[in-house]
């Protein structure tokens, strides 16, 4: 197949492409390094020692024998690059990861909240309308976030993407439909994914397009099957307070004997996910797409669901690391209920990763191998979600 992958340059996109170039896909990278800028305005860079762009596909090649070429374009800007190049790959898919991807950094301030949904919001128009443009009957892989759904306990298990409702027509009879779980997101990040949802399902209805949208949850770990085959493919691994995600923080933490960062109480509950299992999700959702005219396909690729202080015990029983309580400058609920559905993933083939099973290896492999290059000054998150 041919596949373009937007965003593969950042923590999900390098590791994908390499899977999907090494399973004989003829892969092209769209990416406007604009994560690597972010580091640079952060003053942080990844724990991991990761090469330039070229320099990775470099390597990739000649350990592979498989070119990825590279274009360096902003998708939420340059539409007439991106429209080209879709007119003359003609991919067969397109997984879209091009957004921006970090809930405290959405937050930070009206400069960081108006560039997140200008990005996220463009970027993902703008792939929808070129698809349409090129008449090209692509299938789009997306890359959604379970944070669509929101934290407030609703007494039912979330299903994946729809939700079954009875009401009454106007003679009182009782109709069955099935909408859109409705959206409850806790930040301009998680907001400009479920508008994200309204598009998909306008071009969906209008012009038939075939979407995958993949509600995924946090994902923890670092290397894949792809990236340990060389030091220069390792992938992205962030630790600080605005990219750095839970449960990869905790292990960075225990590694340089950090208190473990827990904000508030830890009651809040979250979905999980590996980096290798999400790869393979990916090339699941590529080779399962739905068929034209069926409606925008959603599945919630998460495989566990925790507490964050569990997350947090479990480490420090390990460890030996001790558990900080921080005042939670985030605005959510200091606890919550999730129970949530993820059945079609598993049906495709998807045999989960366990935190239990990959957890100490990804302590000696990643976090305490480049522990030194860690800059304890950036660990706290400092992003507040409200006037104080
Ligand atoms: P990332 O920031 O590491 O990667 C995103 C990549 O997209 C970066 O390399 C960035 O330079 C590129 N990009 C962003 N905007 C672009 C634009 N306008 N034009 C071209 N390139 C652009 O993020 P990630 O962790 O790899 O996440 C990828 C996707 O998966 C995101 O959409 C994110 O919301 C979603 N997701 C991530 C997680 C997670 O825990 N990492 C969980 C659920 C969903
Ligand atoms: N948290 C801590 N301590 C920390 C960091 C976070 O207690 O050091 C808490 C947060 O307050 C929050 C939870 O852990 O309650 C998760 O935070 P996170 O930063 O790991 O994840 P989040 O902001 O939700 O965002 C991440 C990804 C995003 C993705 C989302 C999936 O950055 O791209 O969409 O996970 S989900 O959470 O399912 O919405």
């Amino acid at each position: 197949m041919k596949i373009l992958v937007l965003g593969g340059d950042g923590f999900c996109g390098w590791p994908t492409s390499l899977q999907l170039s090494r399973s004989g896909h003829e892969v092209i990278i769209v990416d406007n390094l604009k994560r690597r800028e972010i580091d640079v305005e952060l003053g942080v860079s990844s724990l991991t020692p990761i090469l330039p762009l070229d320099e990775r596909l470099e390597a990739w090649e000649e350990i592979t024998g498989a070119r990825i070429p590279h274009y360096s374009f902003n998708i939420a800007k340059d539409y007439d690059p991106l429209l080209s190049l879709l007119e003359e790959f003609r991919p067969d898919s397109i997984v879209h990861f091009a957004e921006q991807k970090s809930a405290p950094y959405s937050m930070k301030s009206s400069k960081h909240k108006r560039f997140t949904l200008d990005n996220n919001l463009n970027a993902t128009n703008n792939v929808l309308a070129a698809i349409v443009e090129a008449e090209l009957n692509s299938h789009l892989v997306h890359l959604g976030t379970m944070g669509v759904y929101g934290y407030g306990f609703s007494g039912i298990k979330i299903p994946e993407g729809y939700l079954e409702i009875r009401v009454e027509d106007i003679e009182g009879k009782e109709v069955k439909q099935e909408i859109l779980y409705p959206a409850y997101p806790g930040s301009i990040y998680h907001m400009t994914k479920t508008q994200d949802q309204l598009l998909f399902s306008f071009y969906n209805m209008n012009d038939d397009l075939k979407i995958t949208d993949l509600h995924q949850g946090i994902v923890w770990g670092t290397q894949t099957e792809e990236t340990r085959l060389d030091p220069r493919l390792i992938n992205r691994f962030d630790y600080d307070g605005d990219f750095g995600t839970v449960f990869n923080r905790f292990l960075m933490q225990s590694a340089i004997d950090y208190p473990l960062t827990v904000h508030g109480s830890g009651g809040q509950t979250r979905a999980f996910i590996n980096i290798q299992d999400t790869v393979k999700c990916i090339a699941l959702a590529i080779e399962n797409p739905p068929q034209t005219g069926e409606r925008v396909l959603i599945m919630n690729q998460m495989t566990e669901i925790h507490r964050i202080i569990d997350l947090a015990e479990l480490v420090s029983r390990l460890t030996g690391t001790p558990i900080q309580h921080l005042e939670n400058l985030r605005n959510e609920a200091d606890q919550n209920d999730l129970v949530a559905e993820s059945k079609t993933l598993p049906k495709l083939g998807l045999n989960p990763i366990t935190i239990e099973d990959g957890l100490l290896m990804e302590i000696r492999e990643t976090a305490k191998k480049y522990k030194d290059r860690c800059n304890s000054e950036k660990i706290l998150s400092v992003s507040a979600w409200r006037r104080t």
